[in-house]
């Protein structure tokens, strides 16, 4: 018999960034009402299950990031009613949704945080991370991650802002209090979770372990155990500190179905010395990376496949090149969507939407603001500082959807939260929607080839000429068919030999669909295709 396969293996997840996707009510932040108009171009699109970032209760310190109550709705997105209402929607349209979790840390404004602060001795005091003197870890937004508390003169932990005080996993009871909550969320109906930053919970600060530290797999299992267990749901984490390997064997034991490996995402940054400082793509160490990925998780673990997400620069921008916006987005989905994995698309990367390159009045976000400071006491020039943030900000990502040429973008009636990038004129979703050429098109497209075909799902992964520098082409083989993927990372015409000529080859998508597939290829700028080779043989199986 046939082993089942998992539902999200075959799942296409989108992420809903809720303050930028669709104001309702003109008061130029996005809502739970704006995101139900939208739902028939999601399941459109080919979208299988949304991912909301947070939108629970908060002071609004990390946008949302930071969780002030678990159990209420931000009445800035809508209410319970309304997410009730959502969610109904989305299952009667053939599709899920899950939420997102935060778990490592709360708001500063949580009734627990509240009490624990209170006094020594409260009974909530230990569900926070408290010392009389701190040690030497800095926050990932930059500075100590130790703020002194006036009141009872200790320090408490903070990994992120000093608004966001480290939940005590060693505390049983804060456990089980979590575990409640999580439960009570999927009585409601929600279909899975992604756990922001979950490799964090095990840690050992003592002993400076943070990721992946001695009690992550302990309250992993207990967490398993305890709410995901014989529930059809789906769980990703959020690990931007779990090794390739530690990933796979965490997905493979199955207490996360998968989780975000971030190896490919440090690659533009000088090694050690974070996100700000830059460096080159070099695209062979990109395409080892990938395999890596795709060898060590076949048939140990699965992948999540990403490029883009609200803390990270617009993939177009960041590894394609604006000249050939289109061209450039389309061949980054072929590679990414050609590999073994569950896709994730980040909202606005279905119609290319680019980064921006704003003053620095105009960003929003938290980290970036911290460290433009930090930066300017370093002494670093305005211009070096503000070249790392136009690269890097992830107010790049948060920029309001762009729907249509009207003012706002179609995003609001109002001045929204965040400025639109300038650029909505040309991009946006209704040009996309009439254009049977465009980015959303060839996104549908993909999708649709990616579910016709089983070898994107369980085929093997191999590199061709692994060694070029402008050329990232693989192979997919599974018993019944074989894919060649391509895509050039050039702006400059790139030669290549596919040595396929023994074996009749279709053309399943192209960004140039004109462009003839021959031996001997001169590949257009950032061209992309899925060839598919040796099907004859389809009837021998
Ligand atoms: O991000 C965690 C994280 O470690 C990074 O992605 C980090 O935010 C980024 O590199 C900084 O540039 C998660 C959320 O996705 C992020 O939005 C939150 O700010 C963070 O956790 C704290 O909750
Ligand atoms: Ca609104």
């Amino acid at each position: 018999m046939a082993k089942e396969v998992a539902w999200w293996k075959h799942a296409v997840i989108y992420q809903i960034y809720p303050l930028s996707f669709k104001d309702s009510n003109g008061d130029g932040i996005g809502d739970i009402q704006g995101i139900r108009e939208k739902l028939d171009y999601l399941k459109n699109l080919g979208v299988d299950v949304i991912w909301l970032s947070p939108i629970y209760l908060s002071p609004m310190d990390d946008n949302g990031y930071d969780i002030s109550n678990y159990q209420e709705i931000n009445p800035m997105f809508g209410t319970k009613e309304d997410l009730k209402h959502l969610l109904d929607e989305v299952h009667e349209k053939g599709m899920k949704l899950i939420m997102d979790l935060v778990i490592n840390h709360t708001s500063d404004e949580h009734p627990w945080f509240i009490q624990a602060k209170s006094s020594k001795d409260n009974p909530y005091r230990d569900y926070y991370i408290w010392k009389d003197e701190p040690n030497l870890i800095t926050s990932v937004f930059g500075g100590p991650a130790w703020t002194k508390d006036q009141t009872t003169n200790q320090y408490y932990f903070h990994l992120f802002s000093s608004r966001q005080p480290d939940l005590n996993w060693r505390n049983p009871k804060l456990r089980s209090d979590i575990y409640q909550m999580i439960n009570d969320w999927l009585d409601f109906g929600i279909d899975g979770f992604r756990l922001d930053v979950i490799d964090l919970i095990g840690k050992d600060i003592d002993h400076y372990q943070l990721s992946d530290g001695p009690y992550f797999e302990t309250y992993l299992q207990e967490l398993h155990q305890n709410c995901f267990q014989n529930r059809k749901i789906m769980t990703v984490g959020e690990t931007p500190g779990l090794s390739i390997n530690r990933a796979a064997e965490i997905s493979h034991q199955g207490l996360l179905d998968m989780v975000f490996q971030f190896t490919h995402i440090g690659l533009d940054e000088v090694p050690n010395q974070g996100k700000w400082a830059l460096k080159a793509l070099d695209l062979v160490e990109f395409k080892h990376v990938f395999m890596t990925l795709q060898k060590t998780m076949f048939n140990h673990g699965w992948n999540s496949l990403f490029l883009a997400n609200h803390d990270q620069p617009r993939a177009v921008s960041r590894y394609g090149n604006l000249k050939y916006r289109k061209e450039s987005a389309t061949m980054l989905a072929t590679i990414l969507y050609g590999m073994q994995g569950t896709p994730f698309v980040y909202q606005g990367e279905e119609i290319g939407m680019t980064g921006v390159q704003y003053d620095i009045q105009q960003y929003q976000d938290i980290e970036t603001k911290k460290i433009y400071q930090i930066l300017k006491q370093k002494g670093i020039s305005e211009d070096e500082i503000m070249r790392s943030i136009h690269a890097k900000s992830r107010d790049n990502s948060r920029t309001p959807f762009q729907w249509n040429h009207q003012p706002h973008a179609g995003f609001s009636s109002a001045k929204p939260w965040l400025d639109v990038n300038p650029n909505y004129i040309e991009v946006n979703a209704e040009n996309d929607l009439l254009d049977d050429f465009s980015v959303y098109s060839f996104f549908k497209k993909l999708f649709e080839i990616r579910k016709a075909y089983q070898v994107f799902t369980d085929g093997d992964f191999d590199l061709i000429q692994p060694n070029h520098p402008k050329l990232f082409i693989y192979q997919r083989k599974n018993v019944n068919d074989t894919m060649l993927v391509i895509g050039s990372f050039s702006s400059e015409p790139q030669e290549v030999n596919l040595f396929i000529s023994e074996e009749p080859k279709s053309l399943l998508i192209s960004n140039y669909p004109d462009h003839a597939i021959k031996d001997l290829m001169i590949l257009p700028p950032y061209y992309a295709a899925i060839i598919r080779i040796g099907e004859i043989n389809h009837a021998n199986h």
